[in-house]
């Protein structure tokens, strides 16, 4: 008989709606985005304040609108106007803050002062200057392992009537040391005097996933595999790599753990029966547990899953045991067909030669490839290092893959963003008023953000040349979002941004 049966099933998040108390937000991406998936960084942080509400019998709902538009906008409105919510825990990237801070404002311009907002995610996680202190109309924001004390200041802040003080009071609560709390970041609030910022350290929280806690019943779109969707996971935080000089992983901060339960794959298959599962962790834990004990497990289950992998660390060994295994997709950042880019972006031990070697395995055990590559690359000190010559040799590398028969699945093109806490983040850049690129519209990340058209304004010719080639050089191996030029009709841009 199964274990599962035992454990109690994770929450269900409902989509909010009038009447909710607690509003989970996860900000917008201001353009169409390419990708779909859960918003996991905000179901992380809320998974126990999700659990505490619904023993309350408190009711919380979800917002997840993918990219922005002004029917989110009246939703929310329509949401707000309905005077039953008390509390907004918004989740944002550096992309989404200007999304943010007008859903802020909105909270604020219906209902007034009275429900806490409070703000956290990448974005709060990696940008100096915090969302309670750049935004007047959030009450606080929560860098780091934002679970436990999200819970503790929600908690309070419901328990207090709807007086202005409450948002002090609520804070008071978590300068009380609770044995209960764990994690390590920062609160941020105007409430305090300066600095506004104020570091809290209750001990390490456990790596765990939010789907052991609670889930969302919407399936997620992923076009590599059959039925087009997938069920995304992790089983680990942090980047083991974490040496990029355009990732903000490589920052202070988990250095890749991976998760001590892994029962619960099993429960979430259950629940999504014959659904490919796509482990979306920075670089796939092959560790000996997971080798040992995971595996035999995901083969157990019979479904497809994929996962993502940095090639300089893979082995033709581990390709046949995730293959033998029931692993069909592989995901990875071959990014350049340039030594000398790759280098400069920290890829250190990436190399063409080991990039066709490696994907060759892949061909040899049958799983498919999916590619992310990164155009406009910029050195530390801003220079730019993408020139037409590295252009060329990065679609002269996809064209000799393919003619080595790499079975490709996907490729994702990505014009290179410098985001908050990476290496390329030099402090000069405003993140709260995010410049665009139209002309980058058929790029994953690439016309909302600073990219080499950006960070330097208006751009010169060269530059514009540049933009020109690359857009024009990557519509040669992959159709536009409008499905246009396509040299292979059945290679896709699609799926979750791994
Ligand atoms: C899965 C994923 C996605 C998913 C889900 C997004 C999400 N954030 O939930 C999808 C596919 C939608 C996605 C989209 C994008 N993503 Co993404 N994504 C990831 C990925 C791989 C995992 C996120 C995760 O679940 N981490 C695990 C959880 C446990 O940790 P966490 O995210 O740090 O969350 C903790 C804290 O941030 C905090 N917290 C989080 N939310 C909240 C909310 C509140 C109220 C509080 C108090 C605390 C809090 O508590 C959490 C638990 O401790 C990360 C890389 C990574 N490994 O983290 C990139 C990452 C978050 N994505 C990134 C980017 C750039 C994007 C895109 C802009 C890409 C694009 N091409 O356009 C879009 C933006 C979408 C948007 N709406 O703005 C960057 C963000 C950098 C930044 N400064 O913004 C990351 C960090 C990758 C990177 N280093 O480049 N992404």
């Amino acid at each position: 008989m199964s274990t599962h049966a035992a454990r109690p099933s994770p929450v269900v998040v409902p989509p909010a709606e009038p009447g909710t108390t607690v509003l989970l937000i996860h900000a917008p991406y201001p353009a169409r985005p390419r990708f779909d998936g859960l918003p996991s960084s905000l179901l992380s942080a809320s998974a126990r304040l999700v659990e505490h509400l619904a023993e309350r019998r408190i009711s919380f709902g979800l917002m997840d609108p993918g990219s922005s538009s002004e029917g989110f906008y009246e939703s929310l409105e329509l949401i707000l106007r309905s005077g039953s919510v008390r509390v907004v825990c918004i989740s944002t990237s550096t992309a989404a803050i200007e999304e943010t801070v007008r859903i802020a404002r909105l909270v604020r311009a219906v209902c007034g002062s009275k429900p806490l907002v409070v703000v956290g995610g990448p974005h709060e996680d990696a940008c100096r200057l915090k969302v309670a202190e750049a935004v007047l109309e959030v009450d606080v924001s929560i860098a780091g392992d934002g679970e436990f004390v999200l819970l503790e200041l929600v908690r309070r802040f419901l328990e207090l009537p709807d007086a202005a003080s409450s948002v002090t009071k609520a804070l008071e609560s978590l300068a009380q040391a609770q044995p209960a709390l764990r994690g390590r970041g920062t609160v941020t609030t105007r409430t305090w005097d300066q600095p506004f910022g104020r570091p809290f350290d209750f001990g390490p929280t456990e790596v765990e996933s939010f789907h052991k806690r609670c889930q969302v019943a919407r399936p997620v779109r992923f076009d590599v595999f059959p039925g087009s969707t997938a069920v995304p996971l992790t089983i680990s935080r942090g980047c083991s790599y974490g040496q990029c000089t355009f990732c903000s992983e490589g920052g202070p901060g988990v250095k890749a753990q991976v998760c001590s339960d892994l029962e619960w794959i099993a429960d979430l298959s259950v629940r999504h029966a014959g659904v490919p599962l796509y482990f979306q962790d920075s670089i796939f834990p092959a560790t000996r547990r997971v080798r040992q004990e995971l595996l035999p497990k995901l083969r157990g289950l019979g479904v497809e899953w994929g996962c993502q992998v940095y090639l300089p660390t893979l082995s033709e060994r581990l390709v046949a045991e995730l293959a033998e295994n029931g692993c069909t997709y592989l995901y990875t950042g071959i990014e350049s067909g340039s030594d000398d880019i790759l280098r400069a972006i920290g890829k250190t031990g990436l190399t063409r030669a080991l990039i066709l070697e490696r994907l060759g395995w892949l061909a040899r055990h049958g799983v498919r490839a999916g590619l992310s590559l990164m155009f406009g690359a910029m050195a530390d000190d801003g220079h730019l290092l993408e020139t037409e010559h590295t252009v060329a040799e990065t679609i002269s590398l996809v064209h000799e893959l393919e003619n080595r028969g790499v079975p490709i699945a996907g490729i994702y093109p990505n014009v290179e963003t410098v985001l908050p806490g990476t290496a390329l983040d030099d402090g000069s850049l405003n993140f709260y008023s995010m410049p665009r690129a139209p002309s980058f519209t058929d790029f994953e990340d690439g016309c909302v953000g600073y990219n080499f058209l950006t960070v330097v304004r208006p751009p010169d010719a060269a530059r514009l040349r540049l933009a020109k080639t690359v857009s024009d050089a990557t519509r040669s191996i992959v159709p536009t979002s409008d499905g246009a030029v396509a040299r292979d009709a059945s290679r896709r841009i699609c799926g979750v941004r791994p």
